[in-house]
């Protein structure tokens, strides 16, 4: 079942400008998978909360919260787009509604094992069809793909939804990530061509470090 907002597959703008369609899944992330330790591991979303508090949720807390299925394509940066995931977890929204922002956040880092990050407008991160996902096709997420949760953010490029992801930070102005310290655009809209930071604007986001 098609996101109704994406176009069929043999539709002339079902692929971003730039990108190639590729079967399958390939895998794609910088440095090593990391190994799942139940007992060590947690959700937290820190920074700017609303209470001023950390909120926390072990891996088994996770089976208590609200449940969506998103259907999109997945658009890396370097080229591959690959089609019609299901993905299936926690929506984004949720994390907002159980661990409110104070009212002058605007931006939020993702977080995942071993440091990686990557910054979103509130707006991006507040989509209806952005998810904390735990399954893929019925299956849960393999420990490549991100197990036990990654972040999807289907209108923006791959490195705005971090696998192994392990917390939500709220912040009161934009930061950049991992990628988006190091060339990649800081918005990364694929229908906009937002793909390496030397495109962007001032509007675009904070001065690159370096
Ligand atoms: N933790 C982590 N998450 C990550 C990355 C990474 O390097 N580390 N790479 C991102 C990039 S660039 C892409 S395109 C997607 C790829 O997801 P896939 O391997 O499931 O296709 O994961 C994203 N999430
Ligand atoms: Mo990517």
């Amino acid at each position: 079942m098609a996101d109704e907002r994406s176009p069929g597959l043999g539709a002339p703008d079902r692929i971003p400008p730039g990108q190639r369609l590729v079967h399958g899944w390939p895998v794609s992330h910088y440095g090593p998978v990391p190994r799942f330790r139940p007992e060590r591991w947690n959700l937290r979303v820190f920074g700017a909360t609303a209470s001023g508090n950390t909120h926390e949720w072990t891996f088994d807390d996770l089976a208590a919260l609200p449940r969506a299925t998103v259907v999109a394509d997945l658009h890396c940066a370097s080229g591959p787009t690959s089609t019609d995931h299901e993905w299936y977890g926690i929506p984004a929204t949720t994390i907002l509604d159980l661990a409110p922002p104070a009212t002058r956040v605007t931006h939020v880092m993702a977080w995942a094992e071993y440091g990686y990050s990557a910054n979103l407008r509130l707006a991006d991160f507040t989509s209806p069809h952005a998810l904390m996902a735990t399954h893929h096709n019925g299956e849960p997420l393999t420990a490549e793909h991100g197990f036990p949760l990654r972040l999807v953010v289907p209108h923006l490029f791959g490195y705005k939804g971090p696998k192994w992801l392990r917390g939500i930070e709220y912040m009161t102005a934009d930061r950049r990530g991992f990628w988006e310290e190091r060339g990649y655009h800081n918005l990364a809209d694929p229908w906009q061509q937002q793909r390496y930071s030397y495109q962007e604007d001032e509007s675009n986001g904070p001065e690159q470090a370096g």
